[in-house]
């Protein structure tokens, strides 16, 4: 062979060599769903907005045009229970917004409210004029208009978006959204699997269906992107697979969000990326109220693994929070009085509370509330609800629908002892 023949050689090789390399990349991009806009650099693998959605946009003049309509929705928090909401374009939170650094985007905002609003860019760096600030940096957006934000994205991560005018109405009734914007250079190591959830509480009282505004501390409905378990739809990743969740909170309360099977550290604020030397392991992130906060993993032994918020009342439905305590009080004679008034009264929750998940079944409680606790899972009731999924972990999959629950290998069970 000659030196001409061999170089011809070689470089055929190599051609063959980055088809297949090309057509290995097509397939992982087309698996992870990645989107491409612009250049290898403008590539990114789309947020999943855990049920929920994410914003369309057209580009206009090179402008990344997005349009929210502010209006009232009906909204199904889980089957059952549907809540009169405020909310965006039919949905609360309003569908998640996402950019790449470097974008100049415009956000058309369209008010139907019956009262003024306004959008503020939360953590975003915007001129003054931008901010959304009713009053301050521009008059209220009055019903029936439709106002213009534009502005340049200079840093990259997880940000959010709410009124900042009537805002303690506004953001109770479920007003708020997530704005999520992709470094300009992909970070590393890369995310196999991207998530984002608003986190969220409500005070809706038993029988009713508007959130009430007014409440301050005493709230019975907690949500993952405004949906109660076991309406929020699971995690699924598969072993081996990185996985960040994009944690925001609008609502009134911290919430430190637990994850079982795996150790996770904070990589973002709505402040920044957070270095490397200053991450930690965790297994519980507090989420302030008015922040947000990244967290990745590598998904590691498969299974169903819980995911939720660990104050205890958060991870459950409605209560009646002022209901005498009875753990460990004889309500045999107080039954049979009382069966005199109401027949077939039933004294309950003298051994704990898990039986009300029992009884939720055949005893209708108040209309449009759910019960305090719900799900069943493979070996019985779950007793849960609110602020509360699983993480799906699998060995191979490449779909990421929800596989079902999990089958354990012989010896991997917790057992009776006889
Ligand atoms: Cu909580």
């Amino acid at each position: 062979m000659s030196d001409e023949e061999a170089r011809v050689t070689r470089r055929v090789v190599l051609a063959a060599g980055a088809a297949v390399l090309a057509a290995a990349d097509g397939v992982a991009a087309q698996e992870k769903g990645r989107v491409t806009g612009g250049g290898p650099a403008r590539s990114y693998l789309p947020v999943e907005t855990l049920g929920g959605a994410t914003a369309p946009f057209r580009l206009v003049d090179g402008v990344k045009e997005f349009h929210l309509t502010a209006e009232e929705v009906s909204h199904e928090m889980a089957p059952g229970m549907v809540v009169k909401c405020w909310g965006y374009d039919g949905r609360t939170p309003g569908p998640t917004i996402e950019a790449v650094e470097g974008d100049r985007v415009r956000v058309l905002v369209t008010n139907k409210l019956g009262e003024h609003t306004t959008i503020h860019w939360h953590g975003l760096l915007v001129p003054n004029g931008m901010d959304g600030i009713g009053g301050v940096t521009q008059p209220q957006i009055a019903p029936g208009e439709t106002w213009a934000y534009e502005f340049t994205l200079q840093q990259h991560g997880t940000f959010m978006y709410h009124p900042h005018a009537d805002e303690v109405l506004q953001m109770a009734l479920g007003m708020m959204g997530m704005f999520v914007v992709h470094p300009k250079r992909p970070r590393e190591p890369k995310v196999d699997r991207d998530y984002a959830i608003l986190l969220h509480e409500w005070a809706i009282h038993p029988g009713t269906f508007r959130p009430d505004p007014a409440v301050m501390v005493d709230f019975n409905t907690f949500t993952f992107n405004s949906k109660v378990f076991p309406a929020i739809p699971p995690l699924v990743a598969r072993t081996g697979q990185r996985v960040r969740v994009r944690l925001g909170n609008l609502s009134m309360d911290d919430h430190p969000i637990h994850l079982h099977g795996a150790a996770f550290k904070v990589t973002g604020t709505d402040g920044g990326p957070v270095p490397a030397s200053a991450q930690f392991p965790e297994t519980t992130v507090l989420v302030p109220v008015g922040a947000t906060r990244d967290i990745e993993w590598v998904a590691g032994a498969p299974g169903d693994w819980p995911f939720h918020c660990h104050k205890s009342h958060h991870a459950m439905g409605a209560m009646g929070h002022e209901v005498p305590n009875a753990v460990g009080a004889d309500q045999q004679k107080a039954e049979k009085r009382l069966r005199k008034l109401i027949p077939g009264y039933m004294a309950m929750g003298e051994r704990g509370m898990a039986e009300h998940q029992d009884h939720a079944g055949h005893m209708g409680g108040p209309k449009n509330t759910l019960p305090m606790m719900v799900g069943k899972g493979p070996f019985g009731n779950i007793e849960m609800g609110g602020m509360f999924t699983l993480v799906k972990v699998r060995d191979g999959i490449t779909s990421f629908e929800d596989p079902g629950w999990y089958q354990h290998p012989a010896g991997t069970l917790a057992y009776r002892v006889p």
